[in-house]
């Protein structure tokens, strides 16, 4: 064993490290088997004091570290090199929900407490933590707050961001800073923790944190319609939105391509006739008449011709079923072929037309690809993923990419630059947001030792 390995080693004892190419192979490479790394190690350590010595350790010793938490992230963020000499930190071990406040609704968890398993505690105290997504049976809460996660909850309770209270962080050389603090308003000092929500482990690594949690709705209503096409959704959340206010939680935009792909691969049917579009909605909310009020809705939606055809959950069943044609998408995408994703942000009303020109410039330059669209319209965010025929992923995504700008758009909505994104970030980034992030970063990471090569180029830091 090296000295780095047997120094770590007496750090974190034997159920802390793996050196095994075998042990590791998990923790490698991200799950869609894009960017396939070579650890040096895998450490996990069980306690902040564990982390924070790893830290210290790995300053000290010039050692590269690459925080991770389930590692199921979409743009390669979490996973190292194939230089063999980055230290993957895996948080897993850090899996006590510390506590819970029903009266102040907060939730204090570690960061590698399972997404799911938040939302359980919270649940089990009458509250919501309402960031939701499909991957939230592995997803970690140190992963959703180190990506600002989004998810299909964000049009009623925002992004992770505005769900984080507080948070305890260690910086790269090992230096604990607790913020841990319960208070919905606290305006003393810089707002620090904000650098660390959504920096993908640049900066320092997250390892607890204070999160907000809503009411728990008791009644929900649950309902797929077909649409004629963008415009017509968008009709629809309007309708929605005067009807149903902020009751609406999720408002997802489907292709019929996408139905068609989970009916393809998973057998799953859609109990609403055949369109070119889809919406999933879903509203919630703790006084009555919540039902009456999406009928209603829906009744009208059919009488202006934006709605085609629908059904509304009858049951907690079909509301799981109806949202199982949802989040079964990207499994059945991986199914059926490769793809380069696009995660982008559009101003809401430029959608249809964002749409129609992003097939166009397709066509032009590269004819022949199928596109898988869907995702949260409520937020303006789509999932613009191009299934590769034969192209060049980065040609498509300059393709794409530049008509997002067109419209004044980003290039990730949700999922994070990673090392996916790096090269196209840097493109669409004026220079003065560029020297604003390359100052923060020397600023708090000046050897360039956090997850080098992701969000910010490795060229430029190592
Ligand atoms: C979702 O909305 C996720 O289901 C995954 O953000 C999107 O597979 C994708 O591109
Ligand atoms: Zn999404």
């Amino acid at each position: 064993m090296s000295d780095v390995l047997a120094g770590l080693y007496a750090i974190v004892g034997p159920k802390g490290l793996l050196t095994d190419q075998s042990e590791m192979a998990a923790y490698a490479i991200d799950w869609r088997k894009l960017f396939p790394g070579k650890p040096l190690a895998v450490a996990r350590p069980s306690t902040t004091a564990e982390v924070s010595a790893v830290m210290a350790f790995c300053h000290h010793h010039g050692v590269a570290v690459v925080p991770q938490g389930g590692n199921t992230g979409m743009a390669g963020g979490a996973v190292p090199d194939a230089s063999g000499r980055e230290l993957v930190l895996s948080l897993a071990r850090m899996n006590h929900v510390r506590g819970i406040d029903q009266v102040g609704m907060t939730l204090e968890a570690e960061s590698g407490v399972v997404l799911q398993t938040a939302q359980d505690a919270a649940l089990a105290v009458n509250r919501l933590l309402p960031i939701s997504l499909a991957a939230e049976g592995s997803a970690t809460i140190g992963g959703v707050i180190s990506t600002n996660a989004g998810g299909v909850n964000v049009l009623r309770y925002g992004m992770t961001r505005s769900m984080v209270l507080g948070l305890e962080v260690v910086l790269p050389d090992g230096l604990v800073v607790d913020g841990l603090r319960q208070l919905r308003k606290d305006n003393a000092g810089y707002d620090w923790k904000q650098i660390f929500i959504g920096t993908e482990g640049t900066l320092g690594i997250v390892t607890a944190a204070v999160l907000r949690l809503m009411p728990r709705p008791t009644q929900r209503v649950t309902a797929l319609v077909s649409v004629p096409d963008p415009q017509a959704a968008l009709d629809f959340l309007v309708l929605a939105q005067d009807n149903l206010g902020d009751t609406i939680s999720a408002f997802e935009l489907i292709s019929g391509f996408s139905i068609g792909l989970v009916h393809e691969h998973f057998g799953l049917s859609c109990p609403v006739s055949a369109g070119e579009w889809y919406v999933l909605i879903e509203a919630g909310a703790t006084i009555s008449g919540l039902r009456e009020a999406v009928e209603t809705v829906f009744e009208k939606a059919l009488g202006q011709g934006c709605v085609l055809d629908g059904a509304i959950a009858e049951s907690v069943q079909q509301a799981s079923d109806l949202w199982m044609l949802r989040e079964r998408i990207t499994e059945s995408e991986a199914k059926e072929s490769k793809s380069v994703k696009h995660d982008v942000s559009i101003p809401i009303p430029s959608i249809p037309q964002f749409l129609i020109d992003a097939g166009q410039a397709l066509e032009r330059h590269a004819n022949g690809t199928r596109v898988n669209c869907f995702g949260h319209l409520g937020d303006g965010n789509l999932h613009y993923n191009v299934l590769i025929a034969g192209h060049d992923a980065k040609d498509i995504n300059r393709i794409v990419h530049d008509v997002v700008d067109r419209f004044g758009g980003s290039i990730s909505a949700e999922h994070g630059i990673g090392q996916y994104r790096v090269d196209e970030l840097a493109l669409r980034r004026s220079e003065p947001e560029q020297v604003l992030a390359r100052m923060i970063k020397t600023a708090i990471d000046p050897v360039g030792l956090m997850n080098p090569g992701k969000i910010l180029s490795r060229r430029e830091f190592r």
